[in-house]
């Protein structure tokens, strides 16, 4: 224990330190760095302490302060000379002031660590000097001693108070069941409003008698749920929810005050731990149901097809009915890879604000549940966070609950983070931390409801960190004595939270012990009642095409081709899209690069001749828009595109303000937006994978600032993109752009591994595309919403190719009578077709090089096809374009290397093809020319590329077949071209 002379403020200390301090609120470099250190811990920034510490309390009209004038003011400190001493009273007064607010001001900040909030015990700081009164020179005698209190943030609005009763307050308020951190907020407005909710404020008494049997209700089915599963299904994995029982009741809190705050629709994002009891309890899901699954029956209707997915990934919406009217809520699908459905559901959360005009952010809100592990360890969770306060982004704050049990599957928390607390990567946001402990689930609904109320009026994401424990090991079949067992041996003795609460709450008066006998009872026969049910249920209803997904349809797989729908515009719409794009306001600064670009633009339009992949693009955007849908598009400075192609902001040279054109088109157009992302693939795409979830009726856009980055937020194209239309029947009819090209800019910048992309794609899940035509793209991008159902759809998009002058389309390919074309045929003229020896397929860029050098060389017996649309895979139309040459040999020439690009897909697919034309073709394989296969997507010098792409373009024209077929380079296992099969 400290004593009083192991204080810093007893004697003449205290007038110098008083000093020191008005000092270093006014220049910290003018005390040494000792004291610097010592008041920064105090807090982080001076002026706010400034604010806190300084002002009033000087100024206070101290009546013992000597020489105080009529208001009690003269005796301020910034009157005295650095340095000078204080006497007598006024010296004392001073000292009291500082120690005092010192002391609060110490609770503030590091109260939480001496808080009770693990239920088990095993954590605490033990002794902390700084919340000991007698650290700052009190004595015990000053505990009944009336001290002044700063007026400016107020200990609950008293003006003075006693010693014993100031550290009652700040013990209760900061190291009871609750502990709160804030002060890393900047914003004053925000950490006043957390003191003023948290200080003095008798929480227990703010609940009624029956909010806390409805509390304890929530409590017995909790446990009640997960015991019984126990019992009925031993060994079965559910990932129980036992030992955080009161997550239930945080949630039901936070929908309660959600809705009485005017909140109308949540989101809920949350892994594995305790989602069998927030689907039955929070989401209404019939026990009987989870039953039925549980016995082994399919979640899905019987009519519907998929892979469907393990329980406890199951996604569910539903409708609650509050006082305040009815509160929609939907569950997020997800898979086991954790954290990353956080960006998912706040792109849902978005989408759905936007489709509501809910422009406050104050109607639908986000709730991510986390596990402590989990929270602190996966960099999407920082990614995410980044978001939440930028423009194109912004969900007005998401509420997180941190399922803290103090372990990760076997990893103790001191391996899982170098931080204290799993939140503190929270902090960085600015975000308020409850840290509160789950065996007291009034102060889990306290907590709960001050976190809506914070993210309500600040628009701020808020985190609860709520301690509890894993009963059982990590699912229900886990040994947690190999690892843990000092910690299983007091879990093992500890008493369920229920039972906690249940005495506690019979031991209030709140209810007999024959009331929670009752309540435990009727739920127990509940339960007993919807088991026997289960062997006969019958899911009988799938919600995934209903409200905004009204009018579409799913596409099976074979049942109807991928229709082309009709997707051209009438040429005078197009030409008033175009030309309006191309015209900015006057008054406005244009860069005169830029001002020629737009006369380029211009001219187009107006000639109806070489409209470049820019203007494609722009015109289906803007036609989309003419026609009501919205558009949006995000990712790494896409306003100006990566390559200076878009344009889709204008930047003012003066001011820097933006000008959109496509914002521009007509009052009646539906809102375009378009954002410079923040430098995340993994956050962004997800949160784009998330908007386009939850809306069918926005073209949705990620854009890559080059392809190969998107393998940063690969989880989202493995478990979301390619799959989640199959496990969780949930259409995203995402568009990525990917920028995709060998052009001599080495290994990284090359490839969006394509190949990787066509590996994913079975079952008509998405789509693959390589463009060569801006017309096609346009098409691509209408047809993305035109058509009655939704697929992802991947673009290799364009980097050089952006300015080629072969790489241009006429007005009439966008016009009416145009669409999209998956496969492009021949466009020179050449030897009649069965004399044409010689079919090229391709995709994408090497088209045009190929297309170039035939020309060069005046071949006119090699015919180009182009492959635009990969997958679903135009069979058919192959078939139909290459027919035309039955006796032709069958390239496929790619630039990429032989183990990346199309290739892998495309081979026995052609063979297929090949097969089905017949003639010298059947029972022929397709050549491979490309590069050989390489470690690296490509080479890091220009001069070896451009030997390198030069030599494949003249193997595809001129090498002969039998040349081609000989393993020709550094192939190692997997010759492109076995000898053998040719
Ligand atoms: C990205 C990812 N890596 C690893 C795993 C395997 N895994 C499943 S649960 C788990 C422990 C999670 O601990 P925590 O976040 O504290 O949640 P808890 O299970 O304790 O509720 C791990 C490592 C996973 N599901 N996802």
């Amino acid at each position: 224990m400290a004593n009083e002379t192991d204080s810093i403020f007893t004697g003449a200390n205290g007038a110098f330190i008083a000093q020191l301090h008005e000092n270093y609120l006014n220049d910290p470099s003018s005390v040494d760095a000792g004291w610097q250190a010592l008041f920064a811990e105090m807090a982080d920034d001076p002026a706010v302490v400034r604010g806190e510490v300084a002002g009033a309390s000087w100024a206070l009209p101290l009546p013992e302060l000597e020489g105080a004038d009529e208001n009690g003011a003269a005796a301020k400190k910034e009157d005295m000379a650095p340095g000078a001493a204080v006497s007598g009273d006024a010296e004392d007064a001073a000292r009291d002031s500082v120690r005092i607010r010192i002391l609060i001001r110490s609770f503030r900040v590091r109260g939480h660590l001496a808080a009770s909030f693990d239920p088990l015990g095993l954590q605490g700081a033990g002794y902390l000097k700084e919340l000991d009164y007698k650290h700052y020179g009190f004595t015990d005698e000053d505990l009944d001693r009336t001290f002044y209190l700063d007026t400016t943030t107020p200990l609950c609005g008293k003006e003075r108070a006693t010693l014993s009763e100031v550290l009652e307050i700040l013990r209760e308020s900061y190291c009871s069941s609750i502990g709160v951190e804030y002060m890393h907020m900047q914003e004053i407005e925000q950490r006043a409003w957390l003191q003023e909710n948290v200080e003095g404020v008798d929480y227990r008494r703010n609940y009624s008698d029956d909010q806390k049997k409805n509390v304890y209700k929530d409590i017995v089915e909790a446990e009640g749920f997960e015991n019984y599963l126990q019992v009925k299904h031993t060994g079965t994995k559910r990932f129980g929810l036992d030992g955080g029982e009161s997550m239930i009741p945080c949630i039901e809190r936070i929908l309660r005050t959600a809705a009485y705050e005017g909140i109308k629709e949540v989101v809920i994002g949350m892994p594995h731990r305790g989602r069998l009891n927030v689907l039955a309890r929070t989401l209404g899901k019939p026990y009987v149901a989870i039953f039925s699954e549980f016995q082994g029956n399919s979640a899905h209707p019987e009519d519907v097809q998929g892979s469907g997915d393990v329980k406890y990934h199951l996604g569910a919406s539903a409708d609650r009915e509050f006082t305040e009217g009815t509160m929609h809520l939907s569950l997020t699908a997800n898979p086991s890879h954790l954290e990353c459905v956080n960006p998912v559901v706040v792109g849902k959360v978005r989408a759905k604000q936007t489709i509501r005009g809910d422009e406050a952010r104050e109607q639908v809100m986000g709730l991510l549940l986390h596990g402590d592990a989990a929270f602190a360890g996966q960099g999407i969770v920082p990614e995410t966070l980044d978001m939440s306060q930028l423009r194109g982004y912004r969900t007005g704050g998401t509420v997180h609950i941190i399922v803290n049990n103090q372990i990760g599957f076997t990893t103790n928390p001191n391996a899982s983070r170098s931080t204290p607390y799993p939140t503190d990567v929270a902090k960085g946001l600015q975000a308020p931390i409850f840290h509160v402990n789950g065996d007291d689930p009034i102060a889990v609904c306290r907590v709960a409801d001050l976190a809506v109320q914070f993210r309500q009026k600040f628009k701020r994401d808020v985190v609860i960190d709520m301690f509890c424990y894993r009963r059982h090991g990590h699912n229900e079949g886990d040994e947690p004595m190999f690892t843990q067992p000092i910690m299983y041996k007091t879990i093992a003795e500890h008493p369920p939270t229920r039972e906690i609460f249940r005495e506690a709450l019979i031991k209030d008066g709140v209810m007999t012990a024959e009331e929670a006998d009752k309540i435990e009872s009727d739920f127990r026969a509940h339960l007993d009642s919807e088991f026997e049910a289960a062997s006969s249920y019958k899911a009988n209803k799938a919600d995934w095409l209903e409200g905004v997904w009204d009018g579409l349809v799913h596409l099976r797989q074979d049942e109807e081709e991928m229709k082309e729908g009709p997707t051209g515009v009438e040429l005078d719409r197009l030409k008033e899209i175009g030309l309006s794009l191309a015209r900015v306001p006057e008054g406005i600064n244009v860069n005169s690069k830029l001002l020629r670009q737009l006369k380029a633009k211009a001219t187009m339009m107006e000639t109806g001749e070489g409209l470049d992949w820019a203007m494609g693009e722009a015109l289906a955007y803007g036609s989309l828009l003419m026609d009501g849908c919205r558009v949006r598009l995000s990712g790494q400075d896409s306003s100006r595109g990566t390559f200076s192609h878009r344009h889709a902001a204008i930047v003012d040279q003066v001011n820097e303000k933006r000008y959109y054109p496509l914002s521009e088109l007509s009052p009646d157009q539906a809102a375009f937006e378009v954002m410079d992302s923040p430098l995340s693939e993994f956050g962004v795409a997800g949160f784009e994978y998330g908007y386009a979830l939850a809306d069918p009726n926005t073209l949705t856009i990620w854009e890559a600032q080059f392809g190969d980055f998107a393998n940063t937020a690969q989880v989202i194209f493995d478990q979301f993109l390619s799959s989640g239309e199959s496990k969780w029947l949930r259409l995203c009819g995402l568009v990525m752009l990917l920028p995709h090209g060998m052009e001599g800019q080495g290994p990284e910048h090359s490839s969006a591994r394509l190949e990787r992309f066509l590996q994913l794609c079975a079952e008509d899940n998405m789509q693959v595309m390589n463009l060569t035509t801006p017309a096609n793209i346009f098409h691509a991008l209408r047809r993305q919403m035109q058509r009655n159902f939704r697929k992802p759809l991947v673009v290799m998009s364009p980097k050089s190719l952006l300015r080629h002058k072969l790489n241009v389309s006429k007005l009439e390919d966008f016009g009416p009578d145009a669409q999209f074309w998956r496969t492009l045929g021949e466009v020179d003229d050449l030897v009649p077709d069965e004399k044409v020896k010689r079919v090229v397929l391709c995709s994408g860029k090497v088209y045009y090089e190929l297309l170039e050098a035939r020309r060069e060389q005046e071949i006119d017996d090699i015919a180009i096809l182009r492959i635009e649309q990969l997958y679903p895979w135009p069979r058919d139309a192959l078939i139909n374009r290459v027919g035309r040459y039955p006796d032709a040999d069958v390239v496929w020439c790619q630039e990429e290397p032989a183990n990346m690009g199309a290739w892998s897909f495309l081979n026995l697919r052609l063979e297929y093809v090949m097969k089905s034309v017949g003639g010298k073709m059947a029972g022929k394989r397709p050549i491979f020319v490309g590069r050989p296969a390489s470690a690296s997507p490509a080479a890091g010098s220009l001069k070896v590329h451009n030997a390198e792409q030069a030599l494949l373009v003249e193997q595809a024209l001129t090498w002969k077949a039998d040349d081609l077929r000989q393993p020709f380079q550094r192939i190692e296992s997997a010759d492109p071209n076995p000898v053998t099969i040719g």
